[in-house]
């Protein structure tokens, strides 16, 4: 988690923060000020706002008011609103599992790939199944990267490629095995009825069934998933938004190198 320029120690800019009872925060600390934004199927007007307000109250906030309203179409309108939130969580005693890996960037990770592998790792990645979102799997693979981080096809030390989206899961294998995979990247954007599970799953059974599941690097990312459910899916590892190529590309030398000193 990034800590911004201080650190939670060096924060004693403002004494009244208790981490054991953290909560929103607005313009004043422990305000617990927060927008929530919802859309009623009713028409705009007073009792649409007042709706909105009685349904914030019983959702936990105090003090709730409508800043912004908008009949979208006839007979649903929009709210943005504002309340004070008076629950708070222990942030000290939150431990959430992460991928096990320091993050280089691409000539960090070139430099270590040269220094202890000695070859290109072959990365295989596609968005699978019935997932036609490409943007994320593009994010982390191709040459002109996202957000300033270049993908894998720009590596050094890799051999990348983007089967692109809709892949069956059978192909994706045959072509791991055509392309002597080291790594395979999967990428899921609809959780739709807990699609990409099943997705997910159904990979490692096949990879299993192959004898290949321990034989490569299995990774998997997307805007719902983490590494926590990634792991309980049988990944070695798994991604979720804010993830650059830098984060996987490290996470995939580093254990690669693990794996092969044992
Ligand atoms: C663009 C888009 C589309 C485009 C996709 C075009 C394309 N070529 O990709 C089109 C119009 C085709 C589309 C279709 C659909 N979409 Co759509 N789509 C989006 C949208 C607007 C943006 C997604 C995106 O590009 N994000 C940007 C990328 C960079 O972010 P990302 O995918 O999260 O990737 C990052 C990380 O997650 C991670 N990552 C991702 N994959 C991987 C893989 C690995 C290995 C690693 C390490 C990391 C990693 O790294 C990336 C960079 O940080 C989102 C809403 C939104 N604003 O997010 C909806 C959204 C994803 N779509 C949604 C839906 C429902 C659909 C449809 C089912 C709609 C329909 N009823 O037809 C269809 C499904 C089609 C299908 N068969 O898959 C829902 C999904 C809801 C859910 N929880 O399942 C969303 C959230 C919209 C919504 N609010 O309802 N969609």
């Amino acid at each position: 988690m990034s800590e911004g320029l201080y650190s939670m120690e060096e924060r004693s800019f403002d004494t009244t923060q208790d981490l054991k009872k953290t909560k929103p925060y607005g313009d004043t600390m422990n305000d617990g000020k927060t927008q929530v934004s919802f859309t009623l199927p009713v028409p705009s007007g007073n009792e649409a706002i007042e709706a909105a307000k009685q349904l914030m109250k019983k959702m936990g906030f105090e003090d709730p008011q409508v800043v912004f309203y908008k009949e979208l179409t006839k007979g649903f309108t929009f709210f943005n609103c504002y309340g004070s939130c008076v629950h708070t969580v222990d942030f000290t005693s939150i431990h959430v599992p992460k991928v096990e890996s320091t993050t280089w960037d691409m000539a960090q990770t070139d430099e270590y790939v040269k220094e202890n592998i000695g070859r290109k790792l072959v990365i295989v990645g596609a968005s699978t199944g019935t997932d036609a979102h490409t943007v994320g799997i593009d994010a982390i693979m191709n040459m002109k990267g996202y957000a300033g981080h270049f993908g894998l096809e720009r590596y050094e030390g890799f051999e990348a490629y983007n089967l692109g989206s809709q892949v069956p899961n059978d192909e994706f294998i045959a072509k791991a095995i055509e392309l002597k995979a080291d790594a395979l990247l999967v990428s899921q954007t609809v959780t739709q009825k807990d699609v990409h599970i099943k997705n997910l799953v159904e990979l490692v059974e096949m990879l299993e069934a192959e004898g290949l599941r321990s034989k490569v690097i299995l990774c998997c990312g997307g805007p719902r998933l983490n590494h926590e459910l990634a792991k309980e899916l049988g990944y070695d590892a798994g991604f979720g938004m804010n993830t650059y190529a830098d984060d996987v590309a490290s996470f995939v030398v580093q254990e690669f190198v693990r794996r092969n000193k044992k």
